[in-house]
């Protein structure tokens, strides 16, 4: 009863929503992505960019001089926090340093005046929502009873390689009995170390995707609550659990996470949106070599297959998701020479092939992309001996190393990142020539010398503006469409 009184609350209010977009359309595009994607770098870029003029030629509505003004307005939901977008571009700017990591979900609200193709005055309110790819993995959870989960949880933790990982939790797994009289402790100790096991998948250098329940690695305000001590069982009969057992513990904390986690990002968050896009590291996942692709590519699946489960659920039409375009961005393609930039979008694609078809059939449209929000880098051929590499220069990062040689955070350097092969199938296979021996993992990222944020270049209108690598094409694709 309480549900269906809140449905038609919710119901009431998206119809409010419904009314005032009218007048002043409002879209909320959604910017998501594992941790270090690139999520923050990119709104303060697209911001930056829309406020100040950048230089986006493809983007048409700023490229032919259509949109008179964009400026940020108050941040409308009272419970979530701003993008500190001052800060952000201040550090880039000023300081010539990365934006520090955000760990939170936040908002920001952009208000762009235009004159639409008829010539009309117009104004799109944009809201630029910020969460954690974290959460959105947690989607699935809504369609799953706490066995199924159980059950497909464990059968991923018995695979290569996150067994290994999963040691300590297996062996404490194998002293419980899921019909036995529940025990606090037992829980307890269980939730730490399934919590343990998820930590070692996220920071393992082969394991990149991530495992629900997302918050069991970012609690935030829930640590320590029952909502989040629960771990699975290995089952061997079929519910429904014993009275009192630890199974059935177990089972109603799951539920409670459901209830207190899943539901609200949904209802809240999910399906307010209108527009998405989705980063993704996919160098450092190449970086790593083909288990990290495969499993990336995993991660990516299960990441699509949310925009399909968002409009199976329960809940009334009136609150079905209704995003309707779907962004992949690979991240940080300034890393790469020009000549490779396609090429890093058709690995992209590859990757997403199967789910893409899977997310267009339930009506999203999907497009893929290689951009760099920012541009850190130039590039050159290098002559070394008879050849011409080509390469990119950037200032490294103070403390970054190649080769023994440490940089101090002021002297550019040229770095010759390599080719991406033409068949993506190339990264796939265990003996790729990209995926170069490693001596150690602390040394895996060193084909990729993280560079310092660029000075400001002036565009043809005398604008200072910060150079990018296709952040056109992707806010054409986002929203190009709202201001015609
Ligand atoms: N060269 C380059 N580095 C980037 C770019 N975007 C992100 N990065 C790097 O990736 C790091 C993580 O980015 P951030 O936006 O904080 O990721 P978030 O955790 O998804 O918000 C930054 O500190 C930069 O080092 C880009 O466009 N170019
Ligand atoms: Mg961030």
């Amino acid at each position: 009863m309480a549900a269906l009184v809140e449905e038609i609350r919710l119901a009431a209010q998206a119809l409010v929503e419904f009314g005032v977009h009218l007048f002043n359309p409002t879209i909320r595009l959604g910017v998501t992505g594992l941790s270090r994607a690139g999520k923050t770098v990119f709104i303060t870029a697209l911001v930056h960019g829309l406020v100040r003029g950048g230089r986006f030629p493809i983007f048409e509505a700023l490229a032919t001089g259509r949109i008179a003004r964009a400026y940020l307005a108050p941040q409308p939901d009272d419970a979530v926090s701003r993008f500190d977008y001052e800060n952000h571009i201040n550090a880039i700017v000023d300081k010539r340093s990365w934006p520090a990591s955000t760990r939170q979900n936040s908002e920001l609200r952009v208000v762009i005046e235009y004159q639409s193709l008829s010539g009309y005055q117009r104004t799109l309110t944009l809201d630029i929502v910020d969460y954690p790819g974290e959460w959105l993995l947690d989607l699935p959870l809504l369609t799953k009873s706490y066995e199924m989960w159980a059950l497909e949880s464990l059968r991923l933790s018995r695979q290569h390689p996150r067994a290994d990982v999963a040691k300590l939790w297996h062996a404490h797994l194998a002293t419980l009995n899921p019909d036995g009289a529940e025990d606090e402790q037992q829980a307890l100790t269980a939730a730490r170390l399934f919590t343990e096991y998820l930590h070692a998948c996220r920071d393992n250098n082969h394991a990149i995707s991530l495992l629900p329940p997302g918050r069991f690695l970012m609690p935030g305000d829930l640590a320590n609550t029952p909502a989040l001590t629960f771990a699975p069982l290995e089952l061997s009969t079929e519910g429904p659990p014993p009275i009192g057992s630890l199974w059935a513990m177990m089972r109603r904390r799951y539920e409670s996470y459901r209830t207190v986690v899943v539901r609200p990002f949904f209802r809240d968050h999910f399906a307010r949106l209108d527009r998405q896009i989705v980063l993704v590291d996919t160098l450092a996942a190449i970086n790593e070599g083909p288990d990290a692709l495969l499993n990336l590519e995993q991660a990516l699946g299960q990441v699509l297959d949310c925009f399909e489960i968002g409009r199976k659920t329960i809940l009334s039409a009136l609150l079905r998701p209704r995003i309707d375009r779907i962004l992949l961005a690979a991240t940080k393609a300034d890393h790469l020479h020009h000549t490779s930039h396609d090429r890093l979008e058709t690995i992209l694609k590859r990757l997403t092939q199967r789910a893409t078809a899977r997310a267009e059939v339930a009506g999203a449209q999907v497009d893929v992309v290689a951009l760099a929000a920012i541009r850190a880098t130039r590039e050159a051929m290098v002559r070394r001996g008879r050849q011409e590499l080509p390469c990119v220069l950037g200032v490294p990062i103070a403390g970054e190393t190649v080769g023994g040689e440490v940089f101090d955070g002021e002297t550019e350097a040229a770095i010759f990142p390599g080719d991406l092969p033409d068949d993506p199938d190339q990264l796939l296979s265990t003996d790729n020539r990209f995926h170069e021996s490693k001596t150690s993992p602390r040394n895996a990222g060193f084909r990729f010398l993280r560079v310092r944020p660029p000075v400001l270049e002036l565009t043809e209108s005398g604008v200072a503006a910060l150079p990018h690598i296709r952040l056109d094409r992707a806010l054409q694709f986002l929203i190009g469409d709202w201001l015609v």
